[in-house]
């Protein structure tokens, strides 16, 4: 029995290098897929999230991604955490792989007693907030993205299957406790009242933060969104969808990082990779930055639209055939159907509100992100996160009267963002 090994798990060691080189040599499948014998295989240190360990491991044959959970936040050891993080995240890239397998990486292997996932590596991907950070935009991703979150709860949600084997999926999700209470509480509470976690490096952002958690319409926005991230189990969440959670090239996108899997409602995926969108377009100082955040939020959206309908329409191609899964929301005589625009709809209010929770508590919550790190000097930095913030407040000032991107968006185009 292993001293440091918590209670329940009684065979749980943290594996340093050589450690994951012996795992990784007692299966036969990894090893061969690596090839060669262990003395030829190559390992670092990848780990860049705030939670687990991660390491990529190379062969003369081919590449693994291995990922431990452990019994604590990583940035944080005082932060005490249960292990069960990568069986939800093995479990979530099992559910969703086959209806996005191009998009995001398949699970090789699940370890239960060491909380080990291994998964494909990605060779040659770099991560994507890095990429937009340097500058350089590859178009394909935005709609890889929203093709993945159209893809990935249709198919998860009563639209598709019938709701006892969602229930079960749901039952099982519902155990992720750990990082549904973090979600919680760093993304959808904190930021609002004040909560020592939250940190923010310049007083002249405190009218803002006075102004976002004084507002009465900012109030019901935020409880009406956190309360529907709790009882509205749409369909299965990715959970932390921000754009350190993807990896691409130029032409190839994946989705990564699923330990916040959860059921809730479709557009928090939606509303938190659009908020790191935005956030980077306050990062960003060149001049048509607003306006390429607009078009990007703009086909993010149509495509997911066009997609998630798509497969809506393709499940249920005639009035007839409503016998499915889901008998809802029958198409009219001429084709048109109400209630699933009325569905979708509240998917992008969704979207919007939780977007701007997203850009609120990367400034001002516990976990802040590293955009804001390209611009040079620490006024301009204070002057575009006031901006940022700004914007948030505006979003959830105005929550459910923007009708579409452009008028929940549009303001992002100006090049003065000190207006906001
Ligand atoms: C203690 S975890 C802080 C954040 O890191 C993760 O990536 C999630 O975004 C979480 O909110
Ligand atoms: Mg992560």
């Amino acid at each position: 029995m292993n001293a440091h090994a918590p209670p329940n798990a009684p065979r749980y060691r943290t594996l340093d290098m050589p450690g994951i080189l012996a795992f990784l040599s007692g299966l036969p499948d990894l090893a061969a897929r690596l090839g060669g014998t262990r003395a030829q295989w190559t390992i670092r240190e990848v780990s860049d999230g705030n939670l687990n360990n991660v390491f990529v491991v190379d062969g003369p044959r081919g590449g693994v991604c291995v990922k431990q959970s452990l019994p604590h936040v990583r940035v944080d050891p005082s932060w005490k955490m249960p292990l069960d993080r990568t069986f939800f995240e093995a479990s979530y890239l099992r559910d969703i792989h086959p209806l996005v397998p191009g998009l995001t990486t398949r699970c090789l292997h699940f370890d239960p007693d060491l909380f080990v996932l291994v998964v494909e590596s990605l060779a040659g991907h770099a991560v994507y907030r890095t990429v937009l950070m340097s500058g350089v935009d590859w178009p394909r991703v935005v709609p890889d993205i929203a093709t993945f979150v159209a893809r990935a709860t249709f198919g998860t949600s009563v639209l598709s299957e019938p709701f006892e084997r969602v229930f079960d999926r749901h039952a099982l999700y519902a155990r992720n406790q750990t990082l549904q209470r973090i979600t919680l509480d760093l993304v959808l509470d904190d930021p609002y009242h004040d909560h020592p976690r939250n940190h923010w490096d310049d007083v002249r952002l405190d009218d803002v933060v006075g102004r976002i958690r004084t507002s009465p319409a900012v109030r019901r926005a935020v409880d009406a969104l956190r309360l529907r991230f709790l009882t509205c189990p749409q369909a299965l969440l990715h959970g932390d969808l921000h754009t350190g959670s993807i990896m691409a090239t130029a032409t190839d996108t994946r989705v990564i990082d699923g330990e916040f899997a959860i059921y809730g409602p479709i557009g928090f995926d939606c509303g938190m990779f659009v908020g790191n969108l935005v956030l980077r377009r306050f990062a960003d100082l060149s001049p048509d930055a607003g306006r390429r955040c607009v078009a990007e939020i703009a086909r993010f959206w149509d495509t997911f639209v066009a997609e998630f309908t798509r497969l809506w329409a393709a499940a249920h191609p005639t009035p007839s055939a409503m016998s499915g899964p889901c008998a809802f929301f029958v198409p009219d005589a001429d084709g048109a159907s109400p209630g699933r625009t009325a569905f979708v709809r509240a998917v992008f209010d969704d979207m919007v509100g939780y977007c701007a929770m997203e850009i609120i508590r990367r400034i001002i919550g516990y976990a802040h992100t590293a955009d804001f790190d390209v611009i040079p000097t620490h006024d301009a930095r204070t002057e575009r996160r006031r901006a940022a913030l700004s914007f948030a407040c505006g979003l959830l000032d105005a929550h459910g009267a923007q009708g579409d991107v452009e008028a929940a968006f549009g303001a992002l185009v100006r090049e003065d963002v000190k207006g906001f």
